[in-house]
């Protein structure tokens, strides 16, 4: 399974932030220690405009040392606090009205929801004084551009879809999207998140965020020079193609619970290949999951922790698999933009490449041919066909993403363009992104959208005022031309800069084509072209925009009412494992729900279970150590990087610590709400207050306070092993992505 984590990408880009940034806006993300090249732009952004750096946390971080101003805020409040800040926007009339206006649906529920958030119920709620709150406000007002940037503190919550709804809203009301220096910027994770995000390494999507219809279906099998018929025999039944699968957060339910997944048959083998799998929440789960099924393999560097969380003897298998170094292809970095990576050295020792497992494993099962024929497709006379009878790992494969990947505009990232970009490296401007001498008129790494061969790549999201052939755009029609008789297409004043079509106007199609661009299409073309953008192999519908000015997919409205999702507009629930008891009645999580990525999950009826809050009064947040790396076994491998956190701990202040009779550097037990125990050093800190304590996720190979180092094959133990705090990170999961409520929870605190 891969793994895919934090939502989105950054609408603009680092370099974009240290130019035109006035303030930045740090909101559940802590960059210094997790993403320091990002931070240093920051930093940058400070020097060089005096931009104000505002960090939004529960803990006081190394990002927070650095921040003009420090908000700390309750852990799972930040839609609440967001709409704090609306009230005052909307009450002193600060909103960017003309933006409004012309480019957003359904603000006026917004509006509706932040007169409810007054300055004094917002700081009950979010613990955020109140004259902070209006602080902040007006800064946001006044400062412009101010980018928004945000991570997994914003996510990882049972209400982690609505956090990362109210952050491009928020921006939508002051004018800052689609503007230099403004924007969202999302920074994600490990390296090539955005890649596998994009490729949707995930349970319910095509590649390109294409779902599960039966149209993204024939649309692949197009591609990749196979037949529907085919693909779909690949399932038990025709219903699954369309169905979401199991989730990596929730697989182990799967596993253990036959009786109540909504699948055609339970979990009996897992293959693990670039997850940790002691990154996810619910460690006994997982560990009782791990030891019933029938067989595990794992596709690793290392000896992936699974092997060792797992008490089985049979039937587990470890296959070496080589490194990003042994390796060549396409990477995708946080700003959208890809990057060509050479290999270092051949795969050392028995390895093997990744893809070259994946390739043995496809031979074994006898789909080889079909696997890798997408490899030896072309466009031919407007046609897509199989033009040769061999391929060329990993080039054609970036080919064949270009030629297939049309949504979020890959078609421009063909194997020789990344290339040529990596090789002249040197003649990029690092802060514009743009090149000179032969690269020319070309962005660094080509940010997608890059509609096709020709376009120069998109360095920022939503810009109207430039035009789409250097990177303009409006916002996307996705959800049909109108909505309670409301037009979903930007108003009249909203023209792409350079098009040739006056303000909104839809996603193009084979249907619409000639009325919208006003050309005629030949009988040739009328013959090939494809149904719409999305689909059309053919190149007429990008070729025909690209010489109009006009974005293949529409320049409509942002929408911040989204009629089809649980909470419309997005509104404060209280964490499933609140705090504050009082609140819960309120502002209560979602009802439970039945198959969802085909097992059930519990909202109310685990909040509403007991008063959490009495028995597990500590706040628990979970974080990251510079020297250390998800799960961790790629670090604390290594000597140097495992000295400076030789062992697990957690953050603690004295004053709670003390109340337990605990010093600093004892260990202590923390309890779960679930059940469950860690036992870890306390560390004193006064990055916490009192209600709350925080962790680093990064260790495993200790369980619940027994040692499992005889476990791990000999001579493959890391330096440093410990317990994983995700044995007792709350049960909770978001609504709609199934994220883990890893920052939001309860725990108990006892001394050892
Ligand atoms: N409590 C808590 N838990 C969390 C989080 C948190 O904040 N708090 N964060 C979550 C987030 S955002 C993430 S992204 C996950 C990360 O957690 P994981 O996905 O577990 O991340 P890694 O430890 O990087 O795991 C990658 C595994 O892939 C192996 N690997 C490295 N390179 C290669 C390669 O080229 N090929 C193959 N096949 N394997 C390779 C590594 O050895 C490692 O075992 O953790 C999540 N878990
Ligand atoms: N050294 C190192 N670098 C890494 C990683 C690593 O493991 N080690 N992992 C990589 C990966 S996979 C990722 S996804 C990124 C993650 O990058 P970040 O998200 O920046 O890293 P975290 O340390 O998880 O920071 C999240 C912050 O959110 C805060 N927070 C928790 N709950 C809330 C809340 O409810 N509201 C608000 N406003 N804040 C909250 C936490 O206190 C924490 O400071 O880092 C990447 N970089
Ligand atoms: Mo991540």
């Amino acid at each position: 399974m891969a793994n895919t984590w934090g939502y989105g990408a950054m609408t603009n880009h680092f370099g974009d932030v240290v130019e035109n940034s006035k303030a930045i806006f740090m909101i559940g993300a802590n960059s210094a220690v997790a993403n320091p090249i990002g931070m240093k732009h920051f930093l940058q952004a400070k020097d060089r405009n005096n931009a104000k750096l505002i960090v939004i946390d529960p803990v006081y971080t190394k990002s927070a040392a650095k921040a003009d101003h420090y908000l700390r805020i309750r852990t799972g409040t930040d839609v609440a606090f967001i709409y704090g800040l609306l009230h005052i926007i909307f009450k002193n009339g600060w909103e960017d009205e003309k933006f409004i206006e012309s480019r957003v649906y359904g603000m006026e529920d917004i509006k509706a929801e932040a007169k409810k958030w007054t300055p004094e119920v917002t700081a009950d709620v979010t613990g955020i004084p109140a004259e902070q709150i209006i602080q902040v406000a007006t800064i946001l007002a006044k400062t412009k551009p101010t980018t928004v940037v945000w991570a997994l503190g914003i996510t990882q919550h049972s209400t982690g879809t609505s956090n990362t709804r109210i952050l491009p809203i928020l921006q939508l009301v002051l004018g800052n999207m689609g503007k230099k220096g403004g924007g969202c910027n999302i920074i994600r994770g490990h390296d090539n998140v955005q890649g596998s995000t994009d490729m949707c390494c995930l349970a319910d999507s095509l590649p390109g965020y294409y779902g599960l219809s039966d149209g993204s279906w024939k649309h692949f099998a197009q591609g990749w020079g196979v037949d529907y018929e085919w693909l779909k025999k690949r399932f038990y039944a025709k219903k699954w193609m369309n169905e979401k699968g199991f989730s990596l957060a929730k697989w182990w339910q799967g596993v253990l619970q036959e009786e109540k997944t909504y699948s055609s048959s339970p979990i009996r083998a897992l293959w693990v290949q670039g997850t940790g799998i002691t990154s996810m929440s619910q460690q006994v789960e997982i560990q009782k999951a791990l030891n019933k099924l029938d067989l595990l393999v794992i596709a690793e560097p290392f000896v992936n922790e699974a092997a060792v969380l797992s008490d089985r003897e049979d039937n587990i298998y470890i296959l070496p698999v080589a490194t990003q170094f042994e390796n060549e292809g396409s990477v995708t970095a946080t700003n959208r933009t890809s990057q060509w990576r050479t290999k270092v050295v051949d795969p050392l020792y028995e390895s093997k490449t990744d893809h070259d497992v994946m390739f043995e494993f496809a031979k074994k099962f006898g789909f080889y041919d079909e696997f890798t024929r997408g490899m030896k497709m072309g466009i031919k006379d407007g046609e897509i066909k199989q033009v040769k009878n061999d391929f060329n790992f990993a080039e054609d494969a970036s080919d064949e993403i270009a030629r297939i990947v049309k949504t979020i505009g890959l078609g421009g990232w063909t194997a020789k363009r990344l290339k040529a970009h990596q090789e002249n490296w040197h003649m990029f401007d690092p802060l514009t992104l743009k090149g000179r001498g032969a690269m020319k008129g070309e962005y660094y790494g080509l940010p997608w959208p890059s509609w096709d061969d020709k376009h120069p790549g998109s360095p920022i999201l939503y810009d109207v005022d430039t035009p789409v052939n250097e990177g303009g755009m409006g916002f996307r029609n996705r959800f049909g031309l109108e909505h309670d008789g409301v037009s979903q297409l930007a108003e009249d004043s909203v023209t792409v800069k350079g098009s040739s079509i006056k303000g909104g106007y839809p996603e193009i199609t084979s249907a619409n084509i000639e009325k919208v661009l006003g050309i005629k299409l030949t009988d040739d073309e009328k013959q090939k072209i494809g149904k719409n953008w999305k689909t059309d192999y053919s190149g007429i519908i990008q070729e025909k925009c690209r010489i109009a000015g006009v974005a293949p997919y529409g320049n409509a409205k942002a929408r911040v009412k989204v009629w089809t999702f649980p909470d419309p507009v997005p509104i404060h629930r209280e964490p499933i494992h609140s705090p504050r008891t009082d609140l819960v009645k309120k502002h209560p999580t979602y009802g439970d729900q039945t198959n969802n990525f085909r097992v059930d999950v519990r909202f109310s009826s685990e909040q509403n279970a007991q008063d959490w809050a009495k028995d597990f009064p500590t706040m628990l947040v979970t974080m990251r150590v510079v020297n250390l790396s998800g799960a961790g076994m790629l670090e604390r491998t290594s000597k140097y990087l495992s000295h400076i956190t030789p062992e697990m701990f957690a953050n603690i202040h004295p004053d709670l610590a003390l109340n337990y009779g605990i010093r600093d550097g004892e260990d202590m037990w923390l309890h779960s709400p679930q059940g469950t125990k860690i036992k870890v050093k306390a560390h004193y800190n006064f990055s916490v207050t009192p209600d709350r304590i925080s962790l680093p996720y990064n260790f495993a190979g200790v369980m619940q306070g027994v040692d499992l180092s005889h476990k791990y094959p000999e001579g493959t133990k890391p330096y440093a092993t410990g317990e994983s705090s995700n044995t007792i990170t709350n049960y909770g999961f978001d609504i709609i992505t199934q994220i883990p409520e890893f920052n939001a929870g309860l725990c108990r605190i006892e001394k050892a």
